[in-house]
């Protein structure tokens, strides 16, 4: 069971790795230097396994999964690659005895901001279970250059910075020039007959790319296991260098793979943004035949050794372009290749919003890549043909890939996949009875929930070390390797000790959390003030603006009657908004401006406290998350298609103050209706309201004295140093009508927001629902989430022999 290092063995190693690397003593190391050597020495530590899971995939001939997904946000990986391979302990010690801390080392990690939020950190959650249970599963993606900007505030305005992640090297990487793929753009294309009698494109004036993997071992927890994340890299290739003159000429080569697409929730139709997707696609696509091809496996049983999964629709070019290969490379019928796509593949929807869904115009998509607009368009005829005589003309047309002048990525992902999923079960609800509703009457067999969920290594075992101390002390360890067992904890919420100990443990986090608040943002709140968090992307629907009319609500009570009983909060965000989304800015802007507000108004004092960080990601998460007592879940009923953070927040201990959307519903049922806060619309009551078109925000301003001194407070001058920002939510939200239902919801979060202080005064009866919170959470350990996938949806099994690594007994 995974690598045996001694310290003394390790200390030896890790000095010569640095003085390998630098060529003096590690004494003289900078910071970024001393985490290169010991992330690389790690590194070596883990390639055998690397290569043995490697061949023992290839000689079993097991059945692999690829997870395609433009986005992947690991995270730093020096301390869980150390954790997973049980070598923690061992790097911890054999680094203070030679007078360093691993903490200090770990925190020169850049962390990879490769993707937008939840989708992305999803894809990584993933590839960490996968490994973790033994199975064969590759990721394939994008090795942008720069990440997701870094975004700082300037007069509270939002700035973005470039994220150039790769400046001190990555360790992690390997380089695998053995292993390119050429992809082509462009051109003309015909086909000619061979002499076989096969139709065989030809084509004239292609640019073409090379595609280089770069890939990253994912270790699995203590098992041997250590699968591949593969990334690839946009280059010239070298035989075409000399037709390239200028660096302006290699340009349209290198900005393919240059940098991330910042906006998570706006489609907007790019050239680039297309050559991406396909660039990923086909080098991924590429490399899987020819690993099959290598081990002679039959075409026919691809689907028996292969599955792709599609990450929202950005990748579903899978579809055309396995159909491409099968038939113009492996000479193969359509109707065979189409068996094989379409049992191959399989498609997670992440979204409902409209505006995000991809349609990709016509003559964009035949102008780039017109041998798969080919076989685009003869997948829609025949879909049309087979569709037409049994469902007639409506429901053919509105399920049809080709509409309008566009391509519908979402209908070529579900027309070409054998399995069609949401991320929660009401989201799953929305597609089969909104979204999808027409293709779930044609298939209604490939329609299915997997509720996400989040790794616990990273996000309890890892980032809440004391909080695992306790839970071990209680219960043993094997809820580490058995996540239901985390079930036992209940037995403690009567246990006064057990109570105060857990009391103890947020207490020193958020004492940690504050320091870090003094440090960045010379904010000083008081670590025994409840702390309120939201954190995720920036958006109108997931109604950042809720919480702070709230805080404005209860900034007005205060200056009204300094002695309200409010329990002391700390209200802290962490949010960044797609650069073109200028409303989610403005929102931004208000916060910050009303965190000036009342951070220095000194009638306020420790009751209210606003920390907005700056440049939310993964590595502030791990920070944040511990020491929250409170988690928003605030989206409008029905928009938010699952959420993680909160199953991350539930797992370490804060209550849930939520609208009954996505997975909150699923830890309301886990949970119990008495131990989280709910409020607000459900997603019936907001598809009812939309559809009798009842609403008037107006009127809710005219009847609610409460909220219209709040709106008022937005634009009569009380917040200092806005521009416009303050109209324009205003505008939005009584003129506008309102589109996210804020006005709506407010009275009942005000009170919702009341009985959390409520409850909070009683501090033991919090802890015992705090306690039950994070024994509640099991099942949302991703390692239950990708048992359910392995199982319905992609047929693979675990590889590790019994008794080794992550077991799943019930949920
Ligand atoms: C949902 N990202 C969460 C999470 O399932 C859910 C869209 C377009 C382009 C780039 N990125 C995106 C998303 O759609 C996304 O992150 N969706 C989120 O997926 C995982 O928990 O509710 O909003």
């Amino acid at each position: 069971m995974f690598m045996e290092v001694t310290v003394k063995q390790f200390v030896r190693e890790f000095k010569q790795q640095f003085q390998s690397m630098y060529a003096y003593s590690y004494e003289e190391g900078s910071n970024e230097q001393l985490y290169n050597a010991l992330g690389l020495l790690v590194k070596n530590y883990i390639s055998s396994y690397w290569k043995e899971t490697r061949e023992k995939y290839i000689k079993n001939s097991v059945k692999q999964v690829y997870y395609f997904s433009m986005e992947f946000l690991p995270g730093r990986q020096l301390r869980s690659k150390a954790y997973n391979l049980g070598l923690l302990d061992v790097i911890k010690e054999g680094l203070s005895e030679l007078d360093l801390s691993f903490d200090q080392l770990a925190e020169a990690e850049a962390d990879p901001a490769l993707g937008n939020g939840g989708l992305g950190r999803l894809a990584s959650c993933f590839m960490d279970s996968l490994a973790s249970l033994g199975m064969a599963g590759n990721g394939n993606g994008i090795r942008y250059q720069y990440g997701l900007f870094r975004q700082k505030f300037v007069d509270g305005y939002q700035v973005e910075l470039p994220e150039n992640w790769l400046r001190y090297r990555n360790v992690w990487e390997t380089r695998n020039d053995k292993s390119t793929c050429m992809v082509r753009f462009g051109g003309n294309v015909w086909l000619e007959e061979n002499h076989q009698g096969h139709l065989v494109p030809h084509y004239e004036n292609t640019l073409n790319v090379l595609a280089v993997p770069y890939d990253t071992p994912m270790v699995g927890y203590r098992n041997d296991t250590v699968n591949n994340l593969r990334l690839w890299s946009a280059e010239i290739p070298v035989e075409e260098e000399a037709n390239y003159h200028t660096i302006e000429e290699t340009e349209p080569i290198k900005e393919i793979t240059q940098v991330l697409y910042p906006d998570d929730s706006n489609y907007e139709g790019r050239l680039l943004r297309l050559k991406q997707e396909y660039f990923m696609v086909s080098a991924g696509v590429q490399s899987i035949i020819r690993h099959f091809r290598k081990y002679n496996v039959p075409r026919k049983n691809i689907p028996d050794k292969v599955a792709i999964h599609i990450n929202d629709t950005h990748p579903a070019l899978v579809v055309p372009e396995l159909m491409r290969i099968l038939i113009d490379e492996e000479h193969l019928s359509w109707e065979q290749a189409w068996e094989i796509t379409f049992k191959t593949c399989s498609y997670t929807n992440h979204t409902i919003l409209r505006e995000a869904l991809e349609k990709w115009p016509i003559d964009m998509m035949k102008e780039l890549l017109p041998r798969i607009y080919m076989i685009i368009e003869e997948i829609n005829n025949r879909f049309v043909e087979n569709t037409m005589p049994l469902y007639g003309e409506r429901i053919t047309w509105q399920t049809a890939i080709l509409q309008n002048g566009v391509v519908n990525m979402a209908h070529l992902a579900v027309i070409g996949s054998h399995s069609v999923n949401g991320v929660a079960r009401l989201h799953t609800d929305i597609l089969m009875n909104d979204v999808l509703k027409d293709f779930f009457e044609l298939y209604p067999e490939r329609f299915n929930n997997k509720t996400n969920g989040i790794t616990q290594r990273r996000w309890v075992h890892l980032a809440n070390p004391d909080l695992t101390q306790l839970i071990d002390d209680k219960i043993g360890e094997n809820w580490k390797l058995t996540p239901s067992e985390l079930k036992v904890f209940k037995g403690f919420e009567k246990d006064k000790k057990t109570l105060n100990k857990l009391t103890d443990v947020k207490l020193k986090n958020k004492k940690r959390l504050a320091d870090h608040i003094k440090e960045v943002k010379g904010i000083t709140v008081d670590p025994n003030a409840l702390f309120d968090v939201q954190i995720k992307r920036l958006h109108a629907y997931k109604r950042q603006h809720l919480n702070l009319l709230h805080i404005l609500h209860r900034y007005l009570e205060i200056k009204e009657n300094p002695s309200v009983d409010y329990v002391p909060r700390v209200f802290i965000f962490g949010a960044k908004a797609a650069p073109s989304y200028h409303y989610a800015k403005q929102i931004i802007k208000v916060i910050n401006s009303l965190a000036d507000l009342v951070n220095n108004d000194p009638d306020v004092g420790d009751k209210l406290k606003i920390v907005f960080f700056e440049n939310y990601g993964v590595s502030l998460a791990e920070k944040i998350i511990p020491a929250a007592d409170i988690s928003e879940q605030i989206s409008l009923a029905s928009m938010e298609a699952s959420g993680t953070s909160n199953m991350k927040l539930m797992a370490n201990g804060a209550l849930t103050l939520a609208t009954l959307d996505g997975a909150n519903i699923e830890i309301r049922d886990f949970v119990g209706e008495d131990n989280l806060f709910v409020f607000g619309l459900s997603s019936k009551e907001v598809y009812e309201l939309k559809a009798n078109q009842s609403y008037r925000a107006r009127e809710l301003y005219g009847s609610d004295q409460k909220l219209r001194n709040v709106l008022d407070a937005l634009t009569n001058g009380t917040i200092p140093n806005l521009q416009d920002e303050g109209y324009a939510l205003f505008d939005s939200l009584v003129n506008f009508n309102d589109e996210y239902f804020v006005l709506k919801d407010f009275a009942s979060y005000v009170e919702a927001q009341n009985k959390v202080d409520d409850l909070y005064k009683d501090q033991s009866e919090w802890a015992r629902k705090s306690l039950l919170n994070i024994a509640s959470s099991a099942p949302f350990s991703a390692d239950y989430t990708i048992q359910r996938y392995a199982d319905d949806i992609w047929k693979v099994r675990s590889c590790v022999v019994e008794d080794e690594g992550v077991h799943l007994v019930d949920e």
